[in-house]
Parts: C-alpha cells; sequence; structure tokens
C-alpha cells in the first residue's frame, strides 16, 4: 500500500496557476513549466482540478467530456508531457473527478432532454408535487431550488449545485459502470491519485421534504453510498497499490468518515471534511459575518483527530482549497504578523495526524483579494448570493462585506510568480484579477529569502519525511480550554512531539497543562526542531508566547 501517511499533496487550481500561452487563463503547461517549483517545495503529488471539456461555468466542475481535455488548458499530449515530467521530479499526479452530476451539456444529458428514456435513467427525473411545485424543497448548494423543470417531460431534473449541473443517478448500474470506465481510462494514463467530488452525495435516500434544513440529510451520506465506494474501489483504482484516493465529504458525519477512510483499505484513502472551516459560519449558513470561534476550532479539529485515530481511518488535513478563502486572511493576519501568522497556521496542520494538502499559493502566504466591485467576481455561487443577500434586504455594502471574507472567489486569483506584470501568471489579460499585493507576495522574492513563508513550508515538509512521529504517531490534544493556544502532543516509539502555537496577535503564556513545563522539557531532552521565531522562551516556568508564535519540540527517548 502507498505510504500516503508521508506524503503532502499540493493543489493546483489548473485555470489560475500559469498561463503558458497568453490567453489569460492557466494552462497544463504552465504546470509542467513550474514542476521545478513544486519539486523544491518536496511534495509527492500535485492535486489538479478539472481540466476535462466543461463550458466553464462552475470552472470545470461540470464536466461534459470526461475523457478530453478542454482546449483552454491544453491537449492530451501536454497532459502526458506533465505527468511524465512530474515523475521524473518524483511528482505523482491526482485527478479530481466529478462524478456527482455532470455538465447539461454532456452528451448522456443531452439524450436523457431529448427523450431517451435510457440516458433520462442516468439522472434524476421526479414529477412535482404539484403543478408549480417542485418534488421537495430542497435547496440548491449556490441557491435557489434544486430542481428545474422541464416543460416537455412536465417533471424536473436534481441538481444539488448550479442548474447546469445534474445529478447523476448512480442507482443506475449503467452510471457506475461509465464512471468506473473514466477511472480506468486515467488509471491507464499513469494517473496514480483520484480526488473525488462531493461523493458523499451521490447515494440519494428519500426525496421528502426537509422542514428542519435545506434537504441535505436526504443525500448525505446517503443509503448506498459505502456499497458504491467499495464496488468503485474493487473494480478500478484498488487494483493499483499506489494508487492514493481522497474524497470530497460534504457536510459529513464521523462515522461514516470512519467507513470511507478506515485503513482496511475498502473505500477510499482519506477523506475531507469541513467542519473546522465552518468556524465563521451560522450553523451551516456561510453568507453571514460571524467572527471566528476558536473554542469551536479546536474542539472540531480534535475529535476529528481523536476520533479518526481511535477507529483506524485517516484524514486529509488542510485549511485551504479552491473554495475556500485564504487562510492568513481566515484565521491569520494580513498585516503586522503576516509571516508569523502565515507559518504558525501551516505548522498547526502539519504536524497533525493526517495527510497535509496545500493549495497553491498558501506556501507564499497569499490573502485574500478584497474586490468591491460585483464586475471583479466569477464564481457562479458568489454572484448568485450577492443577488440573494441583497433579496433578503441586506444593503449592497453588507453583502460585499460578505463577499470579501467568504467569496471562493478570494482563492482563485492567479498565482503570484514576480512582482511584475499580473503577477508573471500571464502575459495577457487574467481571467480574474491578480491581487494587488503582488508586489510584496511573490514567488520570486521568497525563494531568494530563506526567512520566507515559502521556504518555512519546504522545511515542514522535510520534517515528515525525517521524523516518523509526524506521519504515524498518536495525538493527544493539550491545552484544550485555553483561549489562545492550540498544542499537542505526538507519540511514536521512542519520538516524542509538542507542537504548541499562539492563535492570536497577542503575547500569551501557556502553562503546559501543568505537565510541559519548559525547564523540565529541556532538562528531558527536548530540542526546538521549527518555529516561526528565533528561539523558544519562558516566564518564570512556563511559556510566554510572542504574537503567533509557533513552536515544534522533539525527542527520542534513549
Ligand atoms: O465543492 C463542494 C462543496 O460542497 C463546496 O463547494 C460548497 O458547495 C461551497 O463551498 C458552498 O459554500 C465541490 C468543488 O470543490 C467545488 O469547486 C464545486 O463547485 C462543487 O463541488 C460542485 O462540483
Amino acid at each position: 500500500m502507498a505510504d500516503f501517511r508521508k506524503y503532502v499533496v499540493y493543489e493546483i487550481y489548473p485555470k489560475s496557476f500559469c498561463d503558458s500561452n497568453g490567453d489569460g487563463f492557466g494552462d497544463l503547461r504552465g504546470v509542467t513549466g513550474k514542476l521545478d517549483y513544486i519539486q523544491k517545495l518536496g511534495v509527492d503529488y500535485i492535486w489538479l482540478t478539472p481540466f476535462f471539456v466543461s463550458p466553464q461555468r462552475d470552472n470545470g466542475y461540470d464536466v461534459e467530456d470526461y475523457y478530453r481535455i478542454d482546449s483552454r488548458y491544453g491537449a492530451m499530449g501536454d497532459f502526458e508531457e506533465m505527468v511524465s515530467e512530474a515523475a521524473k521530479r518524483g511528482i505523482r499526479v491526482m485527478l479530481d473527478m466529478v462524478f456527482n452530476h455532470t455538465s447539461d451539456r454532456h452528451q448522456w444529458f443531452q439524450k436523457a432532454l431529448a427523450g431517451d428514456e435510457a440516458y433520462k435513467d442516468f439522472y434524476i427525473f421526479r414529477k412535482g408535487k404539484e403543478p408549480g411545485v417542485p418534488p421537495t424543497n430542497w435547496e440548491s448548494k449556490f441557491g435557489g431550488s434544486a430542481w428545474e423543470y422541464v416543460e416537455k417531460f412536465d417533471e424536473y431534473y436534481l441538481h444539488l449545485f448550479d442548474v447546469s449541473q445534474p445529478d447523476l443517478n448512480w442507482d443506475n448500474p449503467k452510471v457506475r459502470r461509465e464512471v468506473q470506465k473514466v477511472i480506468r481510462f486515467w488509471m491507464a494514463k499513469g494517473v496514480k491519485g483520484f480526488r473525488f467530488d462531493v461523493v458523499n452525495l451521490i447515494s440519494k435516500g428519500k426525496f421528502e421534504d426537509d422542514f428542519e434544513g435545506d434537504g441535505r440529510r436526504f443525500y448525505t451520506d446517503g443509503p448506498n453510498i459505502h456499497k458504491y465506494l467499495q464496488e468503485l474501489n474493487a473494480v478500478t483504482f484498488g487494483t493499483d497499490a499506489e494508487i492514493i484516493t481522497v474524497g470530497e465529504m460534504s457536510s459529513t458525519s464521523m462515522e461514516n468518515c470512519f467507513r470511507y477512510a478506515s485503513e482496511d483499505g475498502m473505500e477510499l484513502s482519506m477523506v475531507f471534511n469541513f467542519h473546522h472551516l465552518k468556524v465563521d459560519f451560522m450553523g451551516n449558513e456561510k453568507w453571514v459575518l460571524v467572527p471566528a470561534d476558536f473554542q469551536k476550532l479546536k474542539n472540531s479539529l480534535f475529535s476529528w483527530q481523536e476520533g479518526m485515530a481511535e477507529h483506524h481511518a485517516w484524514n486529509a488535513v488542510f485549511w485551504c482549497n479552491h473554495d475556500q478563502p485564504r487562510v492568513v486572511s481566515r484565521f491569520g493576519d494580513e498585516g503586522r504578523y503576516w509571516k508569523e501568522s502565515a507559518k504558525m497556521l501551516a505548522t498547526m496542520i502539519h504536524c497533525l495526524r493526517g495527510t497535509p494538502y496545500i493549495y497553491q499559493g498558501e506556501e507564499l502566504g497569499m490573502t485574500n483579494p478584497n474586490f468591491t466591485d460585483i464586475s471583479q467576481y466569477r464564481d457562479v455561487e458568489s454572484i448568485n448570493h450577492f443577488r440573494i443577500l441583497q433579496e433578503k434586504g441586506l444593503s449592497e455594502a453588507d453583502a460585499y462585506r460578505i463577499l470579501q471574507i467568504h467569496s471562493r472567489d478570494s482563492g482563485r486569483t492567479p498565482m503570484q510568480w514576480t512582482g511584475g506584470k499580473s503577477g508573471g501568471f500571464t502575459e495577457g489579460e487574467p481571467w480574474i484579477e491578480v491581487n494587488q499585493n503582488c508586489d510584496r507576495i511573490n514567488a520570486a522574492q521568497q525563494l531568494s529569502d530563506e526567512h520566507s513563508i515559502f521556504h518555512y513550508y519546504r522545511k515542514l515538509i522535510a520534517l515528515r519525511k525525517t521524523y516518523d512521529v509526524i506521519a504515524m504517531g498518536n495525538i493527544e490534544p493539550l491545552a484544550r480550554r485555553d483561549p489562545a493556544v492550540f498544542a499537542y502532543r505526538r507519540t511514536w516509539e521512542e519520538e516524542e512531539l509538542l507542537v504548541i502555537c499562539n492563535f492570536y496577535g497577542r503575547d500569551v503564556t501557556w502553562d503546559g497543562d501543568g505537565t510541559y513545563l519548559p525547564k523540565k522539557l529541556r532538562e528531558d531532552g527536548y530540542e526546538r526542531i521549527l518555529g516561526n521565531y528565533e528561539d523558544w522562551r519562558m516566564e518564570g516556568d512556563i511559556f510566554a508566547l510572542r504574537p503567533y508564535e509557533a513552536i515544534v519540540l522533539y525527542r527520542k527517548r534513549k
């Protein structure tokens, strides 16, 4: 089995990574051209978000043809070159598979709309409850009803996401066979990893009105989900021991994740869950302004860390992806302590039990762009909610404030390679504006500065390869109720690791829970192997932590 515990994955959003031909749109040759940079960081895998033929209503998560590459991203030859150039650098490729839905332009859906019954059964068509009333009151994740009326059939089809993303009917064995074929096709091209988009939504349960929520409880972690994943595993990726998989689990439960990501390997290698990122939401509602709840963040991360370990299951650990705002803007400090906070957040995540995922630009401490005009936004979800918020009575100014904090476009501005025009991302007009701070935050500057955030990430990745305790160790949460400190202990055979982070921009002290006192730790042979300040400090006999300080202490018992 691939030892994914030691791996680090780097997520690439190709559209915003590097444009090799000046059309303002990142592409596969752009990725190939930056493989040396990625290798320098030391990661094992690159995960590329979808680059298949697509109308791009949802930036490629609306797939029109799973077998062909969208010409905006390049051609099959470019893909093959990227895979082989990556392999030369010890980097493997993970693809992003969107099988909960297709684009409405996919030929299956087109045939369904033309009235072909076999293809209608590829999707989820239902009669309305009564004229003009959809089958259920479920809401689309991008706003509005999850059902779209098709007059010709006097029926509705289900779309949990955009109206142009009809949900597939996994209960139809023909759909499952088609999905398997797609995976085998890409396996034959040397792909060694798959990320499965919102895969815990594929098995729909009962179609009933939801009077408590938006409908998600009826289709999340649905009745046949484990059966479908086991089947997929058995007949596709499970036949190649080198392949690693990660499932994106939307609003999932830990009990289900024990099975999705069990070390028995029957389903997937690991899972993404998002509970720790809903700490600045109101329940499940993200389009609000609520300060981040640190205690909630801590409880969520720790309960998943402990729960998954206890049940021999594996987490993917992360702060950022293409759907999330930039973490340094979200939980850190864009200003005075920009560098310290970016490094602290990195430390917190990378030393946890799980496989870390880095999202392009995170390793540079890239920040939210804080767009001020709706014309700067590109994301369908943001544009829909900008309207919905105002329909609900919010002022335009408030709607903007919420978008600046929560929009998915915050993570989608182009990679900042240099301080030059368009941050070195393109020679042309970028499809979305480059963050204005690219003169200050860019890869060229950070590569040449050994104290940069980039080099700190590089060291963190190297630590995982050097100290088994980081990859394999048990986890013991510390400072559970401390209002500012996030700390934990990892243990593995003779090795011990202590990670201590100050989550805030002020000086704080920590008493080591009465057990891990700095003087004693020194006597016991603990050494600082990484941190974002020069040394570590104490006040009396307790830790004195500076703003956003992170300390990693290690010892090997003799
Ligand atoms: O995301 C699924 C998902 O649940 C989030 O995008 C969520 O809908 C959003 O943050 C709500 O606020 C995956 C992909 O990562 C995303 O880019 C796609 O748009 C989505 O699925 C549909 O394929």
